[in-house]
């Protein structure tokens, strides 16, 4: 019995393809389990709920001068008309605003006050005297206090990348109001994660084989620190009025923080499935349960996921989350998403184009496995690979047989146990394992190959030639039968992706709903199919040229005002390396063979104290040491993002002593030299590469 979440939703913006990769990935996988045999999985519910607290949605509320109820009940209806768009199948989509989680957020905060592991704090906090509000530190603006760059939030500098309290700030001011924040004092109420009992059961649990991938698990010892060391600091989960959100029991005017509830919401969501549905909600949430419960996440929200969220649940009484499997970050084009290049695309836009998003779902499922890496969707490979796999490959076996069966056998099969078709039939279990292990590239590759056996056989056979030579009936009987036989195998192996198509495709062939098992049952002779039907169109590059064109923000007048001393300096270095090229077009090969270019994968990344333009890499190239790098890309990449992404180094460049430490070699990125185009561009190898492979 399994119950799976995927991340909920803010409820204060639109879902993008950005997004998408998360819902998708989590619906393949729970469309998978739910083909799976009754005696391997009874049941599998995917619930989720937008995540409607917190400062930011009281103030959007505010500014549409709508209530925060109304804009929340506007967005889930908005949110709901996107996922059902992508064929997202939650069995419940609700709300963290909701009478389900704020019971449970209460029975939660009441077992952790029962544990001794509340306690209330008076501390010290902006607030903004004109909004009459205690300010979050991201409505906290100023001056940075290690470089003195101007407007900078008040938790971190993004010139120098410093990490500080709103405190530290110079010259603060309310983002809110613009006025000056005055520093006050109020109760807080904190979940002592600094607590013995928290820390032994976090560091074990987080160790607990199968519980988090493997860069995850690092990522939490290093957070927790090592034996008796005590990094975790306890957790400050209240926010003092006004706030949108749950007021916490016996203590009036203050409120859950929004982080506090969101999690709940998982079992909030459950709670109102199961009163819909006559579901035994404790038999999932008691500790000794035998169900299974997983999360789908973004790595960025891990820290609340595999160590607040677990340690809740742990000393709340109840279990805690079989697993948690956190992805990567979407690029497109290779960067991230920008509105200046129009590829900042919404889901709704992608289906107001009118383009397919079983497109979609397919490209996300050819790139996702089971690590954190980042997926990048590659427009000019997007239209390439769906036109080439799924119109060229897939739909084209029904396409060029069906039509005989219809015409010349009134649409009923001869026998389809031809051995040619064993390996498809053979094929179930491995691709089964695939998508178990959420590896959708490894098993879309599997089923990919099956297609071009079909392929390779329909073209030798050419059921097109036969049906005009009079005597070969049987032989077009057979091809053709044999075909359909293959595509029914192909389109079960795809249904967790295409779950439309799927559906199309079994009112086509006069089956039912295709189960897993059923790879093993061939269309018996006889069997009679209906009429084919167009099941999918090509896509035409206009169509998503007109998608980016929808979506381009005209920045042009930020560009303009772009700081002319920058362009000046980029020209200067543009015309340096055009000269240099200039001067020795060609190389010999033994020149470039000198350069020992290896595939990298990006193991921790950060901010360079008091160096604006770089960012330190550890690279990973199956050395026993990660080399250390810096790399003046700053200003096109978040550190954060560039964590568990593939790139390529320089590995023999002489080591360097800079000023922030040893330079052990150098990645590569492209840019215009002319500076048009702007942005940075690190190279990303192709899937599969491995950390230490040679590039030549
Ligand atoms: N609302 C959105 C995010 O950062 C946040 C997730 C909550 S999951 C409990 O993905
Ligand atoms: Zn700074």
């Amino acid at each position: 019995k399994i119950l799976v979440t995927s991340a909920l939703p803010y409820a204060n913006g639109a879902i993008l393809l950005r997004h998408l990769v998360e819902y998708i990935q989590t619906d393949i996988w729970v469309r998978f389990q739910k083909m799976q045999p009754k005696d391997k999985v009874a049941e599998c519910w995917y619930v989720c709920a937008d995540d409607t607290h917190g400062t930011p949605i009281m103030l959007r509320a505010e500014k549409d001068g709508i209530t925060p109820e109304a804009l929340i009940e506007r967005v889930h209806g908005e949110h709901s008309r996107d996922f059902a768009g992508f064929h997202v199948a939650f069995d419940n989509f609700y709300t963290t605003h909701s009478p389900e989680t704020q019971a449970c957020a209460n029975e939660i905060y009441a077992r952790l006050q029962k544990s001794d592991l509340i306690e209330k704090r008076t501390i010290e906090q902006y607030y903004d005297p004109v909004k009459q509000m205690f300010l979050p530190d991201r409505f906290i603006k100023g001056e940075c206090p290690k470089c003195g760059a101007k407007d900078q939030y008040g938790d971190n500098c993004e010139a120098c990348g410093a990490a500080y309290t709103p405190n530290e700030l110079k010259n603060p001011y309310s983002a809110v109001s613009g006025a000056t924040p005055e520093l006050r004092h109020s109760d807080h109420y904190f979940f002592k994660l600094s607590d013995a009992r928290c820390q032994d059961f976090l560091r074990r649990w987080t160790r607990e084989a199968g519980r988090l991938q493997p860069e995850a698990a690092n990522k939490m010892q290093e957070w927790l620190g090592s034996e008796g060391e005590n990094k975790l600091s306890d957790w400050d989960i209240s926010r003092d009025a006004p706030y949108f959100g749950f007021e916490i029991p016996d203590a009036p005017g203050k409120y859950f923080y929004v982080w506090m509830d969101a999690p709940i919401g998982y079992m909030g969501s459950f709670k109102n499935l199961c009163e819909k549905r006559g579901l035994d909600f404790d038999a999932y949430f008691k500790p000794d349960t035998d169900t299974e419960f997983y999360h789908f996440i973004g790595k960025d929200i891990l820290y609340f996921h595999a160590l607040f969220w677990p340690a809740e649940l742990e000393h709340a009484g109840y279990r805690t989350p079989t697993a948690i499997f956190a992805h990567g970050f979407l690029t497109v084009d290779g960067a991230k998403m920008s509105k200046s290049r129009g590829t900042f695309i919404t889901a709704e836009s992608y289906l107001a184009q009118g383009l397919d998003p079983e497109w979609l779902r397919y490209y996300y499922a050819a790139k996702l496995n089971s690590t954190m890496e980042d997926i990048d969707l590659r427009l000019d490979d997007f239209i390439a690979r769906v036109n080439a796999d799924l119109v060229g490959k897939y739909v084209n076996i029904a396409s060029r047989c069906a039509g005989f069966i219809s015409k010349k056998f009134a649409g009923k099969l001869a026998g389809t146990d031809a051995a040619w078709l064993k390996p498809l039939r053979d094929a179930a279990p491995h691709i089964a394992q695939a998508f178990e292990e959420r590896e959708f590239s490894r098993a879309l590759r599997e089923v990919m190959a099956l297609a071009d056996v079909a392929n390779v056989v329909v073209n030798e056979r050419k059921p097109w030639e036969l049906a005009k030579q009079e005597g070969r009936e049987t032989e077009l009987h057979s091809a053709c039968s044999e075909a359909i036989e293959a595509f029914r195998l192909l389109t079960l192996y795809l249904k967790p992706v295409l779950p439309k198509v799927a559906e199309a495709v079994e009112a086509f062939l006069n089956v039912t709903p295709l189960t897993w098992n059923d790879a093993a049952t061939p269309l018996a002779a006889g069997h009679k199919i209906g009429t084919y039907s167009h099941l999918m169109t090509r896509i035409d590059s206009k169509q998503i040229a007109a998608l980016v064109d929808a979506n381009k923000v005209s920045l042009a007048p930020v560009l303009e005002a772009a700081p002319q001393k920058h362009a000046e300096k980029q020209e200067k270095a543009a015309e340096v390396a055009v000269a240099a090229a200039e001067a020795s077009p060609h190389i010999n090969i033994d020149d470039f063979m000198k350069v020992d270019l290896r595939i990298a994968k990006i193991v921790d990344a950060g901010h360079v104290e008091g160096a604006e333009k770089l960012i330190r890499l550890s690279l990973d190239i199956g050395e026993e040491k990660p080399r250390q790098v810096f790399a003046g890309i700053k200003s096109a990449y978040d550190p954060a993002q560039l964590i568990g992404r593939m790139t390529v180094m320089v590995a023999n460049l002489a080591p360097r002593k800079m000023k922030f430490g040893m330079s052990e070699g150098m990645v590569m990125a492209a840019s215009d030299p002319n500076g048009k185009t702007p942005g940075i561009f690190l190279l990303t190898p192709d899937v599969g590469a491995e950390p230490g492979m040679r590039v030549k």
